[in-house]
């Protein structure tokens, strides 16, 4: 029989363990996809576009079978589309706001990236040379 310091100890490992789920982080799962060989399957797929204000994880998967992928999340511009070179096939960053960025995601790789984001419209994107024309870019909406 347990004694009931070990009952209640159970209890609190229990409850603490339960505890942060009332209070847990909006968590999005974002999917970066496609290869150079068939930049058609470019893109980047989040399974929610909406999240509430606060602290938020993203768990980025580079599910892409031989190409590397980044995410970045810049605020985007009050009006238009992201400033972009297309020279150099990527936009231009250092004219946006960037809020955090995973950099070098390889095949098959997976990481987090967690923000602390306030209310507005954000865009997740790949700024590997190339890929944020071919489709890697999504629209966000921190409300
Ligand atoms: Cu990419």
């Amino acid at each position: 029989m347990k004694s009931p310091i070990v009952l209640a100890t159970l209890a609190s490992v229990f409850l603490l363990g339960a505890a942060p789920a009332a209070f847990a982080d909006a968590v999005v799962a974002v999917s970066l996809t496609g290869d150079s060989t068939d930049m058609n399957g470019m893109g980047i797929k989040l399974d929610t576009p909406v999240v509430k204000a606060g602290a938020i994880t993203f768990k980025v998967a580079n599910d892409a079978m031989v190409e590397p992928h980044e995410l970045v999340v810049v605020k985007a511009p009050a009006a238009g589309d992201l400033p972009y070179n297309a020279k150099k096939r990527r936009v231009t960053e250092a004219k946006l706001k960037s809020m955090g960025e995973i950099g070098d995601l390889k095949p098959g790789e997976a990481k987090d990236l967690k923000l602390k984001l306030s209310p507005g419209k954000y865009v997740l994107l790949c700024n590997i040379a190339g890929h944020y024309m071919a489709g890697m870019q999504a629209p966000f909406t921190v409300e």
